[in-house]
């Protein structure tokens, strides 16, 4: 991690890895974001889900391990658990060992016959799955358009290790969020009550804690902006006065109006997601969308 942060700060434009927002803070932040109001990717795609799950359940078929990346509190993975037919197995992968232990209890509460197989690990280099059924079919979920946070170069890593690790028959359950206007897409990222604005400055009281850094938390504040050029929301922090930070017995230097950008979140285009998908060796099966066009859910085969 000191690692990352210090390479990320050293460039011309400052960065830090949006993977780092998820702490246990952060995780309960971003589950706080996913009820406001504003944010309506989660709200959507759990109508799309719900929708989708016959058609989804009829053709996974019974007796699938339901792999899911990026676990978080496996909320939407409900719709699926609730939907899918003798399910052989559900593997949550998340980086968060806190948040899988907590959820594993209250999931097998409700669904006691299922094997749970919590992995804890970066869903980019897929972690070895357990011992699971080698006959099942295996069915990977990736929602919330967490594709979307990744570069193309990561896409590509996330869509061969994934194809690589559910093997010639498996699906992918991928939620993608779509292009739309900056006036919903704005608020979206940066909402009234300032959750979001907590979730990104969130990063830096992490780095103060973990590495001993010295952020001066109120010299910074949120943005969000939209990037036309490459479809997609960033998340900054813009320091609000000439100001030098030290991590790690290195020191940084920012100057009012810098901004660190923490995170890309990536809107898509159907038709320009295909190509996307075939250089990783998926095609789409089946699309599911809602009426407002703002989300969609896609089942994805081997191509
Ligand atoms: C983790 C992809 C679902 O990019 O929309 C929410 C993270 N960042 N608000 C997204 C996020 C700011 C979120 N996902």
């Amino acid at each position: 991690m000191l690692d990352d942060v210090l390479e990320g700060l050293a460039g011309r434009q400052k960065t830090l890895p949006s993977r780092l927002l998820y702490d246990a803070r952060g995780s309960d932040l971003f589950e706080d974001i996913t009820a406001l109001p504003e944010y309506y990717p989660t709200r959507t795609e759990t109508a799309i889900l719900t929708a989708a799950a016959p058609d989804l359940s009829r053709r996974i078929g019974e007796g699938a391990v339901l792999v899911e990346y990026g676990a978080g509190a496996s909320v939407k993975t409900r719709i699926l658990l609730d939907a899918l037919e003798a399910l052989a197995g559900y593997v949550p992968i998340d980086v968060s060992e806190d948040m899988l232990a907590k959820t594993k209890p209250l999931l097998q509460q409700d669904y006691p016959e299922l094997p749970i197989h919590p992995v804890v690990g970066n869903f980019l280099v897929p972690p070895p799955l357990p011992d699971i059924d080698p006959r099942a079919r295996r069915v990977g979920f990736f929602p919330g358009s967490t594709i979307g946070n990744l570069d193309d170069a990561d896409i590509e890593t996330f869509l061969a290790g994934a194809a690589e690790e559910l093997g010639p028959d498996g699906l992918l359950v991928l939620g993608v969020d779509l292009k739309k206007s900056p006036d919903i897409l704005i608020p979206a990222y940066d909402d009234a009550q300032g959750v979001t604005a907590d979730f990104n400055r969130n990063l830096l009281v992490r780095i103060n804690r973990e590495l001993g850094a010295d952020f001066d938390l109120d010299a910074f504040r949120h943005e969000a902006r939209w990037n036309e050029a490459d479809s997609r929301m960033e998340m900054h922090l813009v320091s609000l006065a000439d100001q030098s930070v030290t991590i790690g017995g290195k020191r940084f230097d920012f100057a009012a109006g810098e901004t660190i950008h923490t995170e890309n979140s990536r809107k898509f285009d159907l038709d320009e997601l295909d190509a996307v998908l075939a250089a990783g060796a998926w095609s789409r099966e089946a699309t599911y969308t809602d009426p407002g066009q703002l989300f969609s859910v896609l089942l994805l085969g081997r191509a």
